[in-house]
């Protein structure tokens, strides 16, 4: 089982999509282990983009997701990395399927709404920089054995 980190990034929040884009990753059969509603500090962005710290748009990048409080959370899943991703389409929205959240809502590559881990590896760590193990939740879903095999 996998577990992916989620952010509604500052601009989903700012147009009132954060509902609309939670319900895509709770429909598609992730289950929600994590949530909170947040303003990333220059420190923890910085941390969470270090990745990119190289690029040229790693000043815009940081001072993006720092415009604005993000919807950070944690869903779990088996390839919820793969499938999450899926979920939310391509970098740049212009690419992006119809039907995923990038391509149905997005327009600039540096306004595209969502967040989701790219390997289990930076998972693991992007899990541990937003939450304590204290606040993830370990439960049971009824439904499991309709999205399982
Ligand atoms: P991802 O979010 O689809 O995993 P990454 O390549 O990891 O894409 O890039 C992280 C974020 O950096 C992107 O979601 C986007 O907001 C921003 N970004 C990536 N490439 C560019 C670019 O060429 N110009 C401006 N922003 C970019
Ligand atoms: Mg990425």
């Amino acid at each position: 089982m996998e577990r992916t980190l989620i952010l509604v990034k500052p601009d989903g929040v700012q147009r009132g999509l954060a509902g609309e884009i939670i319900a895509r990753f709770e429909r598609r059969g992730l289950k929600l282990v994590g949530m909170k509603f947040i303003q990333m500090s220059q420190e923890l962005a910085e941390q969470h983009y270090g990745v990119h710290k190289e690029r040229p748009f790693y000043k815009d990048l940081v001072a993006y997701i720092t415009s604005g409080p993000v919807v950070a959370m944690v869903w779990e899943g088996k390839e919820a990395i793969a499938a999450a991703r899926s979920t939310m389409g391509a970098t740049k929205p212009v690419e992006a399927a119809p039907g995923t959240i990038r391509g149905d809502f997005g327009m600039e590559i540096g306004r595209n709404l969502v967040h989701g881990s790219d390997s289990p590896e930076n998972a693991v760590k992007e899990v541990k920089l937003f939450f304590d193990s204290s606040e993830l939740v370990d439960w049971t879903r009824n439904t499991d054995p309709w999205i399982r095999e």
